[in-house]
């Protein structure tokens, strides 16, 4: 899509610390890292969300969830784990409209972020 952010990056028209790519996914560091570790593994096609999937999609998406644990042992995290990711539309907080895993590593999360969540959906 032309005025998606990461259709630029994949057709290399923006810059980017890319990690990972071949012919359907590409990984690249996040813009504004929230942990030391944090990258973000897209699938080439323009998908906009996890619920704008197809059938069809479905081998892609395991792909992408493959390739995001193994790049996460990569940069380092194969011990301690970290946290994948995925947000969806409006309420899921997602700011780009093109499907994307998170990687948060290389701090102990703890349960802390689901608790913002919850503190922030007003369900205590
Ligand atoms: P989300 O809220 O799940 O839609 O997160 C989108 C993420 O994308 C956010 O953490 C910042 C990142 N991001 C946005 N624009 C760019 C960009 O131009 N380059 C890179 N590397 N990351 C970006």
């Amino acid at each position: 899509m032309s005025d998606c952010i990461f259709c630029k990056i994949i057709a290399g028209q923006l810059p980017s610390k890319k990690i990972y790519e071949d012919d359907e996914i590409l990984a690249f560091l996040d813009i504004n890292p929230v942990t030391p570790v944090h990258f973000l593994v897209i699938p080439k096609k323009h998908i906009k969300s996890l619920m704008d999937l197809s059938a069809e999609d479905s081998a892609l998406v395991g792909r992408l969830m493959f390739k995001a644990q193994e790049l996460a042992k990569q940069q380092g995290c194969e011990e301690k784990g970290g946290r994948f990711i995925i947000n969806a539309k409006s309420d899921g907080g997602q700011t780009v409209d093109h499907l994307h895993i998170h990687f948060l590593g290389g701090i102990a999360l703890g349960a802390s972020l689901l608790q913002t969540c919850l503190h922030t959906g007003k369900r205590e």
